[in-house]
């Protein structure tokens, strides 16, 4: 009888533990760095090999409106985290601003909910995280070889190329923790600069043909803050910074962090891929267009390389996923923390409220929420996540995350849930990118730069996709123009961002 009763309360736990972890969905949230939707497969890019992501995409959601609310580094990630905008979570920006990590996130509330949590690799919001089970995170921008890390227990070098260590982490805490419901954020370092290779994908994106964009050569006209910028391929992207070509290889070694804290190994790697490319460099003796364009090709390369690790280690997780039967009841997201050029208006970097910057790359699976194959172009935000991520763990949202859950559009029960995006961008430093706000409405777009320049730009998506025509000044769109200032009033009063509303003022 004593067995009998025993063996039936072990059956019972058994029961409803798994019934219990049937019920609350596990989640896993890949973000990358700077990877842009225009070297991704799934988006239809010519150049971009990314297996791992298209199926994502393919077994799950594709997304073709996901925009960011700020389009940087650490206020996308305060974003993601607090669903709320970079006025109201305060971190505005990677240079002055201080992320409180004591507001609420929806990392807090799913731990208070009963999930295990964690954060590993790249979050760029200080050190001293709140609310998650455990975090392994990367030191500020961390490093692509041999980086170091803090966790609870302190700071700790971890050997080996960045992308893998972060994935081997993440992997580990998983088989830890999939007994319970789990949520974990792997924060990668790829694709952001220098772009730097895992040494066994050097030469895999070498062959291919990159049309330089039509837009390679824009002249600014009409755009007073593009033309102040300083993400230029032609004159701010350095040939040994950012394309590796040193005269002595003594340079290389010394004169960039990276290099400095390789093993002998790793430098030998990649002295060996980068010097027959120097050599042939210097014989070429490039100058004006030919020089600007070899830069281009050579960034497109090693942003290339740079990516199939990123892939590949996108694939780890979804093959552990598949392997341990998780992968039915884990929601998987891939996103990046904004756009990228890839040499359009002859850039790189981010930042503005332009499509390639302000749009941002996201996928989303998991069998039986998302239909295999679905389109999504209802628009999204990233503080859009959060209230997702707590809606699907059956918790309820705190009254100052600002976004709305997107997960009728993930079930295919709406195509959309709101009819514009508001953004505003505040870093007034490096690359010398204007402050600036705005609102776009699926076709029109109105920005006002303000600090470095004052300006306004508007634009018609639908005439003018790259952006190139600012008709602020065409009595045309007068009514349009007026209308979206209203929008934009209203949207700023809405989200109670003051310094916009300020501005406006004026
Ligand atoms: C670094 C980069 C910039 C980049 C910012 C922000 N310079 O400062 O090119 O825009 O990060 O990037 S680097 O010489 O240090 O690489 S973010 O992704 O963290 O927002
Ligand atoms: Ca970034």
């Amino acid at each position: 009888m004593r067995f009998i009763k025993i063996t039936l309360f072990f059956i019972l736990t058994f029961l409803s533990h798994s019934l219990f972890s049937q019920k609350k969905p596990n989640i896993v949230i890949i973000i990358s760095d700077d990877h842009s939707y225009q070297s991704i497969g799934a988006y239809g890019s010519p150049y971009g090999h990314t297996p791992n992501i298209d199926r994502i995409a393919n077994e799950g959601a594709i997304f073709h409106r996901s925009y960011v609310v700020n389009s940087i580094c650490g206020p996308s990630r305060a974003a993601l985290l607090t669903g709320k905008y970079s006025h109201k979570n305060g971190f505005k920006d990677n240079e002055t601003s201080n992320f409180d990590h004591s507001q609420n996130t929806f990392v807090k509330h799913l731990t208070a909910g009963g999930y295990k949590t964690a954060w590993i690799g790249k979050i760029h919001l200080g050190h001293d995280l709140q609310g998650f089970s455990d975090y392994d995170i990367l030191v500020g921008q961390g490093q692509y070889f041999n980086s170091d890390f803090i966790s609870p227990e302190g700071k700790k070098q971890s050997f080996g190329y960045v992308t893998d260590v972060i994935t081997d982490k993440a992997l580990e805490w998983i088989k830890k923790n999939q007994e319970e419901p789990f949520c974990i954020v792997i924060g990668h370092k790829a694709t952001h600069r220098t772009w730097m290779a895992d040494p066994q994908d050097f030469g895999k994106n070498d062959h291919k043909e990159f049309p330089l964009p039509s837009t390679f050569y824009d002249d600014y006209r009409g755009r007073p803050a593009a033309a102040l910028q300083e993400m230029s391929i032609d004159k701010d992207m350095q040939l040994p910074y950012d394309l590796k070509m040193y005269e002595t290889l003594e340079d290389m070694r010394n004169q960039h962090w990276s290099f400095k804290r390789m093993t002998d190994e790793q430098f030998q790697a990649y002295v060996n891929y980068y010097r027959p490319i120097y050599e042939d460099f210097k014989k070429q003796n490039l100058r004006g267009k030919a020089l600007a364009e070899w830069k281009f090709r050579r960034y497109m390369i090693d942003y290339l390389n740079t990516a199939e690790s990123l892939d590949r280690n996108i694939g780890r997780v979804l093959d552990y996923l598949e392997q341990n039967k998780l992968d039915d009841n884990t929601l998987v997201i891939y996103l990046s923390d904004q756009g990228f050029y890839m040499g359009e208006h002859g850039w790189f970097d981010k930042r503005w409220m332009y499509e390639e910057s302000f749009r941002t790359p996201m996928v989303a699976k998991m069998p039986g929420l998302i239909k295999p194959g679905s389109k999504i172009d209802g628009i999204v935000m990233n503080v859009d996540i959060a209230p997702t991520l707590l809606e699907l763990a059956g918790i309820s949202t705190p009254k100052d995350m600002q976004g709305t859950s997107i997960l009728p559009l993930l079930t295919g029960k709406k195509k959309s849930i709101q009819d514009e995006a508001y953004y505003h961008y505040y870093e007034n430093g490096e690359h010398a990118v204007s402050p600036h706000f705005g609102v776009f409405d699926g076709r029109y777009k109105l920005i006002r730069f303000y600090k470095r320049v004052e300006s306004w730009e508007f634009y018609d998506l639908k005439n003018d996709p790259s952006e190139m025509n600012n008709i602020y000044n065409d009595k045309k769109y007068k009514a349009q123009i007026n209308r979206m200032k209203k929008l934009l009033q209203r949207k700023a009063a809405e989200l109670e961002d003051e310094e916009a509303l300020q501005i406006l003022k004026q």
